[in-house]
This record gives structure tokens, sequence and C-alpha cells, in this order.
């Protein structure tokens, strides 16, 4: 396995310090694969320090209503779980309730921690009623820690994506952590972007880019063509389809969801 960037080891650093200086941790999940985004070294940092936690299960806009509810009964064991569609400004009442029951006192700081491009800051920005910090569809935007005061008795602390130190890089591309552009392999992890897409729904390949095909190499190769994506000699340039998919996968224009028996939870 590849180190680790040093920016990695610097997030989980400044991560480290903000839990220390919060009352109450929100650890921020996408939606489309909340047990995957979870990240269990954060929870034990957060629960050695004594420190709440709240799961906020966001992009709720992307995963259908009772999908999300079973994701909330099935982590509603291990910790308080709310979802929310911080883009379109569902659910935000169901958060600032949270916070407030949660909240071990008032006023309260609340550390915002997760993966990159799960929605932090956007979330920051429903909490605070106007954009106050930097939002984007590429992951690993939000750099430095800041602190915002959401309300009289509410501050936030905006923190940098923090992703497990020892899961490979195949992996991280697969759930949205890392920029398409700088992969050095993003055939791989398409590829099996691809696959899994097609195991959970087999249309979707067909309904997002009207591409009629089950083997994810060809469908690369089509939508290469397609893009007019061509190598010298006409081949398509599979890479760059590649990145097309993560990117969409990222942004959410392709969509397809895991579910808690497919961790068999149920
Ligand atoms: N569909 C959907 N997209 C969302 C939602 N919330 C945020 N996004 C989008 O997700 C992308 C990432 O949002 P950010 O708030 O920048 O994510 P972040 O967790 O702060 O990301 P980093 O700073 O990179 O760690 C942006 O393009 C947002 O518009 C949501 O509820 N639904
Ligand atoms: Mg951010």
């Amino acid at each position: 396995m590849k180190a680790k960037p040093p920016e990695y080891i610097e997030a989980w650093r400044k991560v480290r310090r903000i839990i220390e200086k919060a009352d109450l941790v929100i650890e921020v999940l996408d939606a489309r694969d909340p047990q995957g985004t979870r990240c269990p070294r954060v929870e034990r940092l957060a629960i050695n320090m004594g420190k709440r936690i709240l799961l906020v299960i966001n992009k709720a806009d992307l995963v259908p209503k009772e999908v999300l509810e079973e994701w909330k009964r099935v982590l509603n064991r291990e910790f308080p779980t709310i979802f929310i569609s911080a883009r379109d400004r569902l659910g935000t009442r169901y958060l600032w309730r949270a916070i407030k029951a949660y909240a071990p006192k008032i006023p309260v700081k609340v550390a915002i921690v997760g993966y990159p491009n799960v929605g932090k800051s956007t979330i920051i920005n429903v909490l605070k009623g106007r954009h106050s910090v930097g939002t984007s569809p590429i992951p690993g935007f939000t750099k430095h820690t800041q602190l915002v005061r959401a309300s009289s008795f509410i501050t936030v602390i905006d923190t940098p994506g923090i992703v497990p130190l020892d899961e490979d890089e195949e992996t991280l591309a697969i759930k949205g952590a890392l920029r398409p552009e700088a992969l050095e392999d993003p055939l791989g992890p398409a590829l099996r972007l691809l696959e899994l897409a097609l195991t959970k729904d087999p249309d979707v390949v067909e309904r997002v880019y009207g591409i009629e095909e089950h083997i994810p190499l060809k469908i690369l190769e089509k939508l290469a063509r397609r893009r007019g994506l061509l190598l010298k000699g006409g081949k398509p340039n599979v890479d760059e389809a590649a990145r097309i998919i993560l990117r969409d996968w990222q942004n959410g224009r392709l969509v397809f969801y895991m579910e808690p028996k497919d961790y068999g939870l149920a």
C-alpha cells in the first residue's frame, strides 16, 4: 500500500485538536453508503475523549426514504442518527433539534467531521442560514478548520475531510474521497464502481448514460467514443471515461445506494 500523502496526516491532527475542544461531534455520512463512509477511528477518538457523537446521514435527496429509515434504525443502535439533505434544506429542523437534545451543555461547541465531500461545509452553511464557508464538488476542499457561530447557543467548527489511513486508494476513490484527476490509475476504481453499481441497479448505466451494455470495460469504451475521447490511432481513452464515471458518482449524477443488508446489518 502506498504511504498516505502528508495532508491526510495533517487533516487527522487538525480534527483531533477540534474534537478535543468540542462538546458534541457530528459525524457526517453519505446517504448512498452510510456505513462505508463511517470512520471508526474518529468515533473511537471521540469516545475516548468522552465526547458525544451524533451521526448525520447527508444527501438524503439521493436515496429513497425507506432505505434511509432502515439505516437510521440500524445506526441508532450505536449512536443517535438523523438524515437530512443539506443541499435541499430538508430535515434541517431535525438537525437543530438533535443538536439541542444531545448537547451536554448550552452554549454548545459542535465539531463537524467526516469523509471528504460528504457535505460538512454545506451543513454548516445551512445552520448559519447563509453561505459562510466554502463548499465544492471537489473532495478535499476544506483545508483548515473554521469556527462559525450558527446561533446564540451553537458554534460549529468545519474540518477538513478525513479518511482511514489504512484504506487503499481504490476503495477511497469509490467512496468519492479522492479527486479523479489526481488518481494515477482511475481505471481500477471505475471498473469496481461500475461493477457495484450494476449489481445494485442493473439499469443504472442505461438510465444515466443511455449506454446499453453490462460489461464495465465495454461501458467505458462506449462512453469514451461517445464523448470523443480518443487516443492516437482512434482507440477509446478509457482512463478519461473512468474519470467521468468517478466524477459523476461524486457529484450525484450517477446514483446507486447501499443498504444495511449489504453489510450484513438488519
Ligand atoms: N445531492 C446532494 N449534494 C450535496 C448535499 N450536501 C452537499 N452536497 C454537495 O456535495 C459536495 C461537497 O459538499 P461540501 O459541503 O463541500 O463537502 P465537505 O464534506 O465539506 O467536503 P471537504 O471539504 O472536501 O471535506 C458539494 O458539491 C455539495 O453541493 C446534499 O444534501 N445533497
Ligand atoms: Mg468542506
